[in-house]
């Protein structure tokens, strides 16, 4: 059986999500895209009314949200501010390993207390050498007794200049390499340095930083499943919130052909709305049906993951087309408005230096593209 409406219950966390965005996000998504501060007051606010680090489960005194709860949300700020909306989901990104693969004493330890007061949260995978070859990892974590000691840097990391706790993978014997990729849970406190913020062109609300580990001692019982799971746990956290990704950038569209049809109605040339022109709404029909098409995706994903399903494939899918859709949408949205969507005055500029990032980040749309064919290439073609 299949059905697309949604839950009462999901209505009704649409309807609080859209409220925020229009409210607290929309007016202050320009001030943040200028000046690049953190938005921590309305992260802040986010948490408060159940919109950030909502996916820790109820047992542990969170929200308990899924993936299609966490789609509805991200697509929603993600139409009022990309930028600050990425800072929400990496807060996600960086909790998923404990709420996936966590064991009760580290939930218990660390899921409660980011349940009841906003903790933020970095995922620290990306090394300088090891960025779409996530293998590559050199950061190192040598076990010394009950501890391991870590050792090397981590660059693009979001929420990294603000964040107390960590998600970190290392190799924990370099004779072995990836096959001993290891995740940590890492507190600031054990000792993380930040480096550098990244000058970004789009998405200038978030934060990406580099990270220094030296001699980080941090104890065992932080390790997530066991030493050696660490890639696993990377690429089993990533299918999980790459519909997320997917989500957000679904909304950048989805802004893109609000602001499209609403100018194409207002302004006029040769005498007649722009919108009088066929040439033009064939363009808006295009948007329009590839924005539903990334939405169907992103939400079958999240389906799929609530359901346990592996969904490497439907994720990768969901993140990919939904990323080049954000592009093509808001890059058509920009043409549209012409000169005036070339102007910082005008919203549309703004949202395609946003929507490049969603091309990028949580996987290239090539490493997608790579997923994909793997999938079908091992049999998983239907
Ligand atoms: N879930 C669980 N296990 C997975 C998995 C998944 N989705 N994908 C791969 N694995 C396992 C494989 O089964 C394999 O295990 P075995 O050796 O026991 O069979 C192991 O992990 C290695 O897999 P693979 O050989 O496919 O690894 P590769 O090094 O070739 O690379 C890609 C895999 C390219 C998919 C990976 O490096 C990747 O996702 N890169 C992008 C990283 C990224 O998204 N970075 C963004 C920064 S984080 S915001």
């Amino acid at each position: 059986m299949i059905g697309f409406e949604l839950s009462e219950d999901q209505q009704q966390l649409r309807e609080k999500a859209r409220a925020f965005a229009a409210e607290e996000m929309m007016p202050r998504a320009r001030e943040f895209d200028e000046t690049g501060a953190f938005p921590i007051d309305i992260m802040k606010s986010a948490f408060e009314k159940g919109l950030m680090n909502d996916n820790i489960p109820e047992a542990f005194g969170g929200h308990g949200h899924n993936c299609m709860d966490t789609a509805i949300i991200t697509e929603e700020l993600g139409a009022a501010c990309m930028g600050i909306t990425t800072g929400i989901m990496a807060n996600a990104l960086a909790l998923t390993p404990l709420v996936l693969f966590g064991n009760d004493a580290q939930k218990e330890k660390y899921l409660r207390r980011a349940a009841s007061e906003l903790v933020l949260a970095a995922f620290c995978l990306t090394e300088r050498d090891a960025g779409s070859d996530a293998a590559s990892v050199q950061t190192t974590a040598i076990r010394d007794g009950d501890e391991y000691v870590l050792n090397g840097s981590k660059c693009f990391i979001t929420n990294g200049g603000y964040a107390d706790l960590f998600t970190v993978f290392a190799i924990a014997d370099p004779k072995k390499g990836p096959r001993s990729m290891t995740a940590l849970i890492v507190e600031k406190e054990h000792g993380v340095k930040v480096g550098d913020a990244e000058n970004k062109m789009g998405q200038r609300a978030s934060n990406q930083t580099e990270l220094y580990f030296e001699n980080v001692r941090v104890p065992a019982e932080n390790v997530l499943i066991r030493e050696g799971q660490g890639f696993k746990v990377a690429m089993g956290t990533l299918d999980v919130t790459r519909t997320g990704t997917a989500a957000g950038a679904v909304g950048i569209a989805r802004r893109a052909l609000v602001e499209a049809v609403n100018y194409a109605k207002e302004r006029r040339q040769f005498g007649q709305p722009l919108a009088a022109n066929q040439a033009l709404q064939f363009r808006l029909a295009d948007m329009a049906m590839k924005i539903e098409a990334a939405r169907l995706l992103t939400w079958e994903a999240a389906w799929m993951a609530d359901q346990g399903i592996r969904q490497s494939k439907q994720s990768a899918f969901s993140k990919c087309f939904a990323g080049d859709v954000a592009m093509e949408v808001t890059t058509d949205a920009v043409q549209i408005f012409g000169g005036n969507g070339y102007s910082r005055e005008y919203p549309v500029e703004k949202l395609m230096r946003d929507a490049k990032l969603m091309q990028i980040y949580e996987g290239t749309q090539e490493i997608q593209r790579l997923v994909i064919a793997r999938e079908l290439l091992k049999g998983n073609v239907t």
